[in-house]
């Protein structure tokens, strides 16, 4: 059974869900239209690599203009702001190709490989809420899905080494069509599966964080980019002005509507 939610704004199950789960599946978060054109961005910004390959690309929508429309997409806005506040970045955003044939990963959790977030507090908190935007079938297993251990941000104990995929008995392929919307929790152990298909498989992630977490998609945010785009999305990509010291107060927030 998923934790379902609908676009728009998080509501009080939704909330509760997320809590328990770790993660909510959005079912129909894009129009088919937008799955076309991100898909088609996705695919021409990995072509400039070897096929066959499994990878991530970095800040995707300064290459591809579509993709910005993810920045602040309005079918998980809301929610991102009921669980972050209204104070926080688009931290990274990973355009990520699983080909035909791949194995699978390794179950994971995210964060910073050289200081892991759980070793903040147990439960490990809320720091990267990430966004998973499925641009290509994944509702069957098999379809490079996502699999996650649900609940398992709030665990004390770290998951021990052991099988992949399907495997673990409590482990959640997470299946859904194109344009459906994986949100969750950097906490829950999670891993993209092998991907049986003849067609390559792709998720664009967009990944929000609290302003003082440095991006690690990009070095900077590009100039051009920023000239041309909206002053919301300026500020997602923490373009803010700093009227005091880094942090020390006073900040306008971000332009929201509403
Ligand atoms: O897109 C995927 O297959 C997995 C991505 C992932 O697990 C990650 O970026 O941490």
């Amino acid at each position: 059974m998923d934790p379902l939610g609908k676009p728009g704004s998080l509501t009080e199950w939704e909330r509760y869900m997320f809590d328990v789960s770790g993660f909510l599946v959005i079912p129909d978060a894009l129009s088919q239209e937008e799955v076309s054109e991100f898909l088609e961005a996705a695919k021409r910004l990995h072509a400039a690599y070897p096929a066959g390959q499994w990878r991530q690309i970095g800040a995707a929508y300064e290459q591809e203009a579509a993709i910005a429309n993810l920045i602040d997409h309005p079918s998980v806005l809301q929610k991102v702001r009921a669980l972050l506040g209204d104070y926080f970045i688009l931290q990274s955003s990973w355009c990520t190709r699983s080909p035909s044939g791949f194995g699978g990963q390794n179950w994971h959790q995210d964060g910073s490989g050289l200081y892991e977030f759980r070793k903040l507090a147990t439960p490990t908190p809320l720091v990267q809420l990430r966004v998973g935007y499925f641009l290509t079938d994944q509702s069957e297993p098999g379809m490079g899905n996502m699999i996650m251990i649900p609940g398992s941000h709030n665990a004390a104990l770290p998951k021990p080494k052991g099988p992949v995929d399907e495997d673990i008995p409590i482990a959640h392929t997470i299946c859904g069509k194109p344009g459906t919307a994986l949100l969750f929790h950097q906490g829950v152990w999670h891993c993209g599966t092998k991907n049986t298909k003849e067609f390559d498989r792709y998720i664009q992630h967009m990944v929000y964080a609290p302003p003082w977490l440095v991006p690690s998609d990009r070095k900077g945010n590009d100039p051009k980019f920023l000239a041309g785009t909206t002053p919301l999305r300026r500020a997602l990509l923490g373009e803010w002005d700093r009227p005091e010291a880094p942090f020390g107060g006073g900040y306008p927030p971000p332009p929201f509507e509403g």
